[in-house]
């Protein structure tokens, strides 16, 4: 897959933090804008659980998946071209039916927990998948160490993707913990990636489920505050709603307004610019921010790199005007 880079981002180095599908989706479009090997995306684990005996990353796999690009368009998440024929034998063992994996997906999970089995962390883990899928990014989870979101609700706490897939987001949110993240350390990886980086993009994403689990891991949020590169958030809020997922609904049942202005408000000190969709235009002076207002609905190939190209324009410019040029900004020691 030739990305078609933009000639003038040929020196910069951009690191995204991501959850599931929407993350994913502006992944793919600053993969296609930048050089190859330009990108690092830092993925949500808080998703990651045991099944069937496996350890499943889902979002690492649908940001995985996307940028190999062999995700299966209609859903976001699993492959294309996918087949069912263990998931339906499994109802013959009794075995779990509600959480889909596909026969090639299992490829991956059987081999991701064979290498953890052998001691291999899942930064190296993930780091051979997408050189074996042909990915030009650098992929992270967001620590090596297990982080699990427990979902606390009405009907009492359930574990992510019990909440997510079982119960389809039903149950009313009362709170969110993540447990294990007390334990997480920031990698080498983790901390190159943000040192390094010329411009931070928080992708689209749930900002209580993917980008909350991500800067629970201790450390990271202090280094986002002391690295030097502009911070671009992108709202996963659309004219009063979520493309996909909960992330409206948990807004409502968290009494927050469902507006890009509280996801600016739940990222706090940690931006220096935000994008929000052309159709939240009128809410743009209720951003505390510099703002960007664009089209941010990415449907194909063109619209993400339209809005990857956007953000990162973007994030420069506010470098340009207000901060050391990348190149001359001491990296951290
Ligand atoms: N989401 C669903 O709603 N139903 C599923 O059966 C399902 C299976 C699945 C298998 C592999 C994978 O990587 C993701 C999968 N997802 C499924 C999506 C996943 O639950 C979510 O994408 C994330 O956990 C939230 O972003």
């Amino acid at each position: 897959m030739l990305s078609s880079f933009t000639p003038g981002f040929t020196q910069i180095r951009v690191t995204a933090l991501a959850g599931g599908v929407g993350g994913a989706k502006l992944a793919v479009g600053l993969q296609q804008i930048l050089p190859p090997g330009a990108l690092t995306v830092i993925v949500n684990t808080g998703d990651d659980f045991e099944h069937w005996g496996l350890h499943v990353c889902p979002d690492l796999d649908t940001v995985l998946y996307n940028l190999a690009t062999i995700n299966n368009p209609e859903m976001g998440w699993g492959r294309q071209e996918e087949k069912f024929t263990v998931l339906d034998e499994m109802d013959r063992y009794g075995g779990d039916q509600w959480f889909r994996i596909g026969d090639k997906d299992l490829a991956l999970h059987l081999r991701r927990t064979e290498w953890m089995r052998q001691g291999v962390s899942l930064s190296e883990v993930t780091d051979r998948l997408r050189r074996m899928l042909g990915v030009p990014s650098t992929i992270l989870p967001m620590c090596n160490e297990p982080v699990r979101t427990l979902v606390h609700t009405d009907e009492g706490d359930l574990p992510f993707q019990h909440y997510f897939v079982r119960r389809r987001c039903e149950p009313t949110l009362v709170d969110l913990s993540f447990l294990g993240a007390e334990r997480a350390k920031l990698s080498n990886e983790i901390k190159r990636a943000l040192d390094r980086a010329d411009l931070v993009v928080f992708c689209p994403s749930n900002p209580y489920v993917s980008i909350d689990p991500i800067l629970a891991v201790p450390g990271m949020r202090d280094r986002l505050c002391a690295i030097k590169a502009p911070k671009i958030g992108v709202s996963p809020i659309v004219s009063g709603q979520a493309l996909k997922g909960p992330a409206a609904k948990m807004m409502r049942e968290l009494g927050e307004m469902i507006s890009p202005v509280t996801v600016v408000d739940h990222l706090g000190d940690l931006l220096d610019g935000f994008v929000i969709d052309a159709q939240d235009r009128d809410l743009c002076e209720a951003v505390i921010l510099p703002t960007l207002t664009t089209d941010t609905i990415m449907v194909d190939l063109e619209s993400k790199a339209e809005l990857a190209r956007a953000v990162v324009e973007f994030g420069l410019s506010l470098h340009a005007n207000h901060m050391l040029s990348p190149i001359d900004q001491p990296s951290l020691q």
